[in-house]
């Protein structure tokens, strides 16, 4: 050991998680031993991250999509994930609270981080999660949607903007909310 990272959680970062994302103490302690597990060195890398990510995906290319889902949790641009940014990204990711995952969709399609989503950056995002779809199901897509330009294209179109408009998070968020197709765009969850 020597290693003043290992043991408990430390009390101030308790505290934190536990006003920042609801989850209660047992569950934040708990999750860290299990992080400390898996991550002895406190920090998960990109490429790590990359392979975890692999692992829900085997029949496609998720690497573009683990890299902008990184750095949208990578809130402290610090080229890494550490405990705090790994419980935050679970809460807002696994929450019943709709807004709180599309506040985290909106940091996902705001590639450049700062603060407006553009149609480009729709396009890249789309572009990534077109690439999480294995080849067979494509053919089953709508046909307005089966290439991920088309897939832009129709997100896009939802917050009746410009093609050189931006979109502020409230926007974002409004757009999506209002849309069953658009919440089923901005994401890819694998069918069973
Ligand atoms: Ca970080
Ligand atoms: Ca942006």
């Amino acid at each position: 050991m020597g290693n003043t990272k290992s043991g408990a959680v430390s009390k101030e970062l308790l505290q934190d998680l536990k006003i920042s994302t609801k989850f209660s103490e047992a569950e934040i302690t708990q999750w860290y031993e299990n992080f400390q597990k898996q991550c002895p060195s406190g920090r998960i890398t990109p490429a790590e991250f990359e392979a975890i990510y692999g692992r829900f995906f085997p029949e496609s290319d998720a690497k573009s999509y683990a890299q902008h889902v990184f750095r949208s949790f990578d809130t402290n641009d610090d080229g890494t994930l550490d405990f705090r940014e790994y419980i935050v990204a679970l809460h807002m990711t696994s929450s019943g609270r709709m807004t709180l995952k599309l506040e985290w969709a909106f940091s996902l399609f705001d590639v450049d981080k700062n603060g407006y989503i553009t149609k480009s950056e729709v396009c890249e995002i789309c572009q990534a999660i077109f690439k999480l779809i294995p080849k067979e199901k494509v053919d089953d897509l709508p046909s307005d949607e089966n290439t991920a330009e088309k897939r832009a294209e129709k997100l896009w179109g939802y917050f009746k903007k410009g093609d050189n408009d931006r979109v502020a998070e409230g926007e974002f968020i409004d757009g999506i909310m209002a849309n069953a197709d658009a919440m089923r765009l901005i994401q890819y969850e694998p069918t069973k």
